[in-house]
């Protein structure tokens, strides 16, 4: 796990410890590294973590635009992608958010897998389940604790052709279906008092109305606006209107695809993003927003 410039202070110790507790109930050895060296982060990444089988990579969003343009960082990230090892790339804070460090373009992820932010050290946690998962391991280890209050109700809203889930194009997509999805959500969040709701339409209106019906009854909304997230000001909208927890959910990364996909309007209105981690990402959420994840207050939560 490596953490790039302005993430040693004493936050890193928590996330640190959050991480290998982690590690040690899924039964993975954690590397967690971090400096404030930009030219030694890169080095981390084209050669020390070779021997690693996945890659977290937090490169510290404030940095970003120093070091995103240096021929080692680029380097670097082709040498990551070559690896062809789960990479999943994480911010703190949610990159896109207006204001937030002017929305420099994820860069990392670049190999295999996706992208995190927005979640503060819980994306870490997320993160780590997501590459245990592509390595084979299940992530049930993962205690059930007391945990502060969280959301009562979420809403998870999906949006065109993702009724067609598990169905086609499984290289990209899975060959899980949204029921069964859905179903493995619920089975999450039995007995952790978070109350699911799952929409799905082909018709963009249907999820301004959906979003609407969560304003007044909802805490939280996970949202995969599938091709609406590319070209609606209207969800935008909706989701701005929504003032609980609101996570983008994406099962591919949206950033490594064509470049219509790298535009998303749902990720300002947005607290939290998460892309390209496959349909574990529904669970894995879930899990998050019951506060089950780490044991601490679920996103959002008061
Ligand atoms: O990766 C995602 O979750 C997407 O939201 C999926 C959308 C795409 O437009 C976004 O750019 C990224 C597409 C959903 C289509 O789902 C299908 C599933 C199976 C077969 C055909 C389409």
């Amino acid at each position: 796990m490596l953490n790039g410039p302005g993430l040693g202070e004493s936050s890193a110790d928590g996330a640190r410890r959050a991480c290998a507790e982690l590690c040690r109930e899924l039964g993975l050895q954690l590397d967690f590294r971090q400096s404030d060296d930009a030219a030694q982060m890169c080095r981390w990444m084209a050669d020390d973590s070779a021997g690693a089988d996945g890659v977290i990579i937090n490169p510290a969003s404030r940095a970003h635009a120093g070091i995103a343009g240096s021929l080692d960082y680029r380097a670097a990230v082709l040498s990551l992608a070559l690896s062809h090892r789960p990479v999943v790339e994480v911010h703190l804070d949610n990159i896109f958010a207006p204001g937030v460090d002017d929305a420099p373009p994820p860069f990392a992820a670049r190999g295999d897998m996706g992208l995190v932010c927005g979640l503060g050290r819980q994306g870490y946690l997320l993160a780590i389940r997501a590459v245990a998962s592509r390595l084979g391991i299940d992530g049930s280890p993962v205690r059930l604790r007391k945990h502060s209050p969280a959301p009562q109700t979420v809403y998870v809203i999906n949006g065109p052709n993702l009724n067609l889930l598990g169905t086609r194009e499984p290289e990209l997509y899975g060959t899980t279906s949204l029921q069964t999805i859905e179903a493995r959500c619920r089975e999450k969040a039995a007995g952790t008092g978070l109350e699911l709701r799952f929409f799905q339409s082909n018709h963009e209106g249907a999820i301004v109305d959906c979003i609407q019906e969560a304003i007044d009854v909802a805490q939280g909304v996970v949202i995969n606006a599938a091709a609406y997230t590319h070209t609606s000001v209207a969800i935008h909208d909706a989701l701005r209107a929504f003032a609980g927890f609101k996570l983008e959910l994406h099962v591919s990364n949206p950033h490594l695809r064509e470049p219509f996909r790298h535009i998303s309007y749902v990720a300002p209105a947005v607290d939290a993003v998460v892309a390209g981690l496959g349909v574990l990402a529904y669970e894995l959420v879930v899990e998050l927003m019951a506060g089950v994840l780490d044991g601490g207050a679920a996103p959002g939560a008061a």
